[in-house]
């Protein structure tokens, strides 16, 4: 489908001309690439896609599944379908000015955010990624986040773990099945290289609780900064507190924001690194005025909004001027709905809304997302960024001029009490395996900062995937702890007991599974065995670990593999929080001939001949 390698969702909807790029202050181009996110030229989204023919199916491709009777965790609930999506991924260095300020950055295919997987539940995805990195060049890698890669563990997307890097100027295909759906995101999982901009939305079409009439699309919320990846990454693994973490300097909703040229960023530095021995002189180039994102809303009609925390570090708090918010699902779990004046993002966190447009005291609104809290949360500098509502016949060259209406900055997710998926599953956590596990940052004997989960830091061997080994029947490395490999065994269901013993809060991934949150709670107490919401806990892929605090995590064990569990702050995960949990170590699916020689055959051949440049833990 030539569409699909274009990589962007549906055309534009309406009339020829009905929309417009940006062009001054700067050029839509010289803003975000050839994005078009955030811009009225943005497409609606559909209910479902045709099929791969181009034929409309006459009804829901899912048939008569929907939220509250269908388990995604069981394949006999998946509407497994014959149908592939194909998306061609190009990866490059690039240079963009989403806030004004001009920087380097990496894209995909020359767009900020990248563009759009789509495919129906059921579905299967193929992606072949091209690593163009180059002047210098990189490894890389990408992950689909939340999905559960049942089966298809190999194509995690996980550096040191799934596969080795994709060499520089060479390719790899990943081929994911949509087994849950809802809107995710993709990201690059090399180093910290995801926050010079590898991110882009996914969206897997699939049944709804609750009707709605326009499907906005991906709304993503990101923090921003001035300076390279590679410079903030040296910073955030330093010898200065000061520095870990990195402040933010400003916060961008599709991709877009507006910073203020007359407060340059840098600080004291002059210089940035692309590379360990590839520098360039820090020079201040702003243009006031950068357009913000714009969206429009059919007046009476209820809008289905997909927001992303798809940033490095702060926890998002979303609202709109004026509107309620109806949560759907959080992450890729649907939720009974319920409404809220905000919505709380934690990093790689998702919430599916509803809003209904039905405000008629104006015609255009501010949608607001903030990241508070200072560096507890992963606070910005920024205080909050903006995007344009117009309702249909506003005019869309003048700024909403409506005042916030709440506001919130308790940096946790919403109270566990409020939330509920609309699937039930009961933990079993009688019987269950409890893995304790302390989250601490300490100064090593090298007087750098180092992030560790039960006193040991991760750090990624990129030639050596612990799936490969494990699939080998190695799961044990008593010689490595640096590789955080911890055999979960073949218990039926495990609880992540986490305690937090440091001022941040962290918002926890899991790969392969959505986890129960049992419980949360702050310092001063530990769990003590029970669950809200006992009989149907929340789900999600991402927890945040209230600072100070501690979070009661369990995950039906049912996936054989090796799975990732970390911190998803950038800077956090390159200091190295993070672990690696097997599972089922004697049922771990073969790895199909030729997937692990497709990455590593090329990685082994460029690290003997380079000096691969890893100055963090790497994944
Ligand atoms: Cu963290």
């Amino acid at each position: 489908m030539g569409r699909e390698l274009i990589g962007y969702g549906s055309p534009p909807s309406g009339p020829p001309g009905a929309c417009s790029l940006p062009s001054s202050p700067l050029t839509n181009e010289e803003q975000v690439g050839n994005s078009l996110w955030g811009t009225t030229c943005q497409p609606t989204f559909p209910k479902w896609l045709p099929d791969e023919h181009g034929r409309e199916y006459e009804q829901a491709p899912w048939g008569n599944r929907n939220p509250k009777t269908s388990d995604p965790s069981n394949d006999a609930d998946i509407p497994y379908s014959n149908v592939t999506r194909y998306y061609e991924f190009t990866i490059t260095r690039g240079s963009i000015s989403a806030d004004g300020v001009l920087r380097d950055v990496m894209l995909v295919n020359n767009q900020f955010p990248g563009p759009a997987i789509e495919a129906n539940w059921g579905d299967m995805i193929e992606i072949t990624v091209h690593n163009n990195i180059s002047y210098p060049v990189e490894g890389t890698s990408i992950h689909w986040h939340g999905f559960l890669q049942r089966g298809s563990n190999w194509f995690d997307g996980v550096p040191s773990v799934s596969q080795c890097p994709i060499a520089p100027f060479h390719s790899y295909t990943y081929r994911i099945p949509a087994q849950l759906y809802g809107s995710s995101w993709y990201h690059a999982h090399y180093s910290a290289q995801y926050t010079a901009g590898i991110v882009g939305p996914i969206i897997v079409y699939g049944p709804s609780q609750q009707s709605y009439d326009i499907d906005i699309g991906p709304v993503l919320l990101s923090d921003w900064y001035h300076i390279p990846y590679f410079s903030i990454v040296s910073d955030a693994v330093g010898t200065d507190l000061s520095e870990i973490p990195p402040t933010s300097d400003s916060l961008l909703i599709n991709g877009r924001g507006r910073f203020d040229c007359s407060k340059p960023s840098y600080g004291n530095e002059t210089t940035e690194l692309l590379a360990s021995h590839v520098s360039a002189n820090l020079t201040w180039t702003c243009k006031d005025g950068a357009e913000l994102s714009k969206f429009v809303f059919q007046p009476g009609k209820t809008h289905r909004l997909r927001l992303m925390n798809v940033g490095a570090d702060g926890i998002q708090k979303f609202t709109i001027d004026g509107h309620q918010l109806t949560v759907i699902a959080y992450d890729y779990v649907p939720t009974t709905p319920h409404t809220a004046d905000f919505v709380t993002l934690g990093v790689g966190q998702r919430a599916d809304v509803l809003v209904t447009a039905n405000n008629y005291t104006t015609n255009s609104f501010w949608m607001r997302s903030s990241a508070p809290g200072g560096a507890a949360c992963g606070g910005s500098n920024m205080g909050e960024v903006m995007a344009a509502i117009y309702y249909e016949g506003a005019d869309t060259t003048v700024e909403p001029t409506t005042l916030r209406g709440s506001n919130d900055t308790v940096c946790e997710n919403a109270p566990l009490n409020t939330t509920e998926p609309e699937y039930t599953i009961t933990p079993t956590p009688e019987g269950a395996y409890v893995f304790d596990i302390t989250l601490s940052l300490v100064l090593n004997s090298t007087g750098n900062y180092e992030w560790r989960m039960n006193d040991q830091t991760f750090r990624a061997n990129f030639n050596y995937p612990s799936l490969m080994l494990a699939a080998e029947g190695n799961t044990s490395f008593p010689d490595d702890p640096q590789w955080q490999i911890h055999n979960m065994g073949s218990n039926k269901s495990v609880v992540l007991n986490v305690t937090n013993l440091t001022p941040f809060a962290h918002p926890f991934h899991l790969h392969g599974h959505n986890f129960h949150v049992l419980n949360t709670g702050y310092n001063g107490t530990v769990w003590d065995g029970t669950a809200v919401n006992p009989k149907n806990p929340m789900r999600r892929d991402v927890q945040i670990i209230p600072q100070a605090g501690w979070a009661a995590l369990s995950f039906e064990s049912d996936n054989p593999g090796v799975w990732p569990f970390h911190c998803h702050v950038a800077w956090h995960l390159s200091g190295g929080l993070a672990m690696n949990l097997v599972t089922h170590a004697d049922q771990i699916p073969s790895i199909p001939s030729g997937t692990k020689a497709d990455t590593c055959t090329d990685w082994d051949y460029y690290s003997n001949n380079n000096v691969v440049d890893q100055i963090d833990a790497g994944s």
